[in-house]
């Protein structure tokens, strides 16, 4: 009797593994998103914008004897910045420098008066993410009268260039282009593709570069028309309210066109409470975040353009060659690449923001 009840639950127990086996097997290939939040502006700044020094030496004394570097960083409004943020921290935070790091909070009053401190505590290098491109001459100046090197980086200034030391970023014209060209030569150009876009925070340089490259190609074919193209400002929130506006405003769009990953969440957010699928749409976002390479093995996003923000190194070795009075190139342009959603599942691993 005993033998039998034994093998009985033999029997089950191997059935049992079978059947977690078997469900392993048919798990959803859905891959999970990350669920840690970007991190918000009080995670690197206080929060206000003031200034909040780092660059200890090892018995956590500030020496005075580094170089103080100070940074002034547009705010945190994207995973693509978060990541930005931690790639200065990890290559400025260090014995080496007086690293002081100003959360502009999305207003260029406190990134002007970020520079306002840096000069007046006679900085070493000054290093600059403008929000927008437009006014920064006055202080720029000020800078330069002060005899303190300013390095652009990530977006740019409509300043003459004789007002700072050098620019180090993307090529956003390009990287609108390689949009454009992507969408041609997957949905060719015979049949008619609707298109709205979702813009990213106006006058930001890479809103301008990527609107106005992406029309430089695809105003070239009369199969594609741009319905609308309106300011999202590489806001989640935002796009998700902007593409509900689109689809209640237009009965048929083929292609979505988010100026970055952010938004293209938003958009899939909006496109399934809309009791719609992404797939059933063309979804081409910037900036080539984990997250979205995830929405690309979803088969929610079709391509994304990379928009490297692990620019901490770069800047450091060209702040060093300027400081060595060597001569740097006035504008310097990151590696980036055009991950279509084909590739997706072997890049991911890859993906370091
Ligand atoms: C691009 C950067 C943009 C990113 C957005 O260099 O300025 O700002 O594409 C971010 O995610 O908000």
């Amino acid at each position: 009797m005993k033998k039998k009840i034994s093998l009985l639950f033999l029997a089950i127990f191997i059935v049992g593994i079978m059947v977690g086996c078997g469900s392993n097997e048919s798990m959803s290939k859905k891959v999970e998103l990350r669920d840690e939040p970007v991190k918000s502006s009080s995670d690197y700044g206080n929060g206000t914008g003031n200034i909040s020094s780092g660059g200890t030496n090892k018995d956590n004394n500030t020496t005075s004897d580094t170089l103080k570097v100070g940074f002034i960083q547009t705010a945190n409004e994207s995973g693509w910045r978060a990541a930005h943020t931690q790639s200065m921290k990890d290559t400025f935070d260090t014995d080496e420098y007086t690293y002081t790091f100003v959360d502009g909070q999305g207003d260029q009053a406190v990134q002007i008066a970020g520079m306002e401190r840096f000069i007046k505590e006679a900085y070493d290098v000054i290093i600059l993410d403008p929000i927008v491109e437009e006014g920064w001459d006055d202080i720029l100046k000020k800078a330069q009268n002060a005899d303190i090197p300013v390095i652009v980086v990530d977006r740019m200034v409509s300043s003459d260039s004789s007002l700072y030391s050098c620019w180090i970023g993307s090529d956003f014209e390009k990287e609108g282009k390689d949009a454009a060209q992507w969408l041609v030569d997957n949905k060719g150009t015979t049949e008619a593709q609707n298109i709205v876009i979702l813009e990213g925070t106006k006058g930001a340089s890479a809103q301008l570069g990527r609107t106005s490259g992406f029309d430089a190609v695809i105003s070239q074919y009369d199969n594609y028309t741009v319905l609308a193209s309106e300011d999202g400002d590489f806001d989640k929130a935002k796009g998700k309210e902007l593409m509900k506006n689109y689809m209640g405003r237009f009965d048929k769009i083929d292609v979505i066109v988010t100026q970055n990953d952010n938004m293209a969440y938003g958009v899939i957010e909006a496109i399934n409470e809309a009791g719609k699928k992404p797939s059933d749409y063309t979804i081409i976002s910037f900036d080539g975040e984990a997250n979205a390479f995830k929405e690309m093995i979803n088969g929610n996003i079709a391509v994304d353009i990379e928009c490297n923000p692990l620019q901490g190194p770069t800047i450091e070795a060209v702040m060093k060659k300027l400081l060595a009075g060597e001569t740097v190139e006035k504008k310097l342009y990151m590696e980036e690449g055009v991950y279509p959603a084909s590739v997706a599942a072997q890049e991911v691993a890859n993906r370091k923001y």
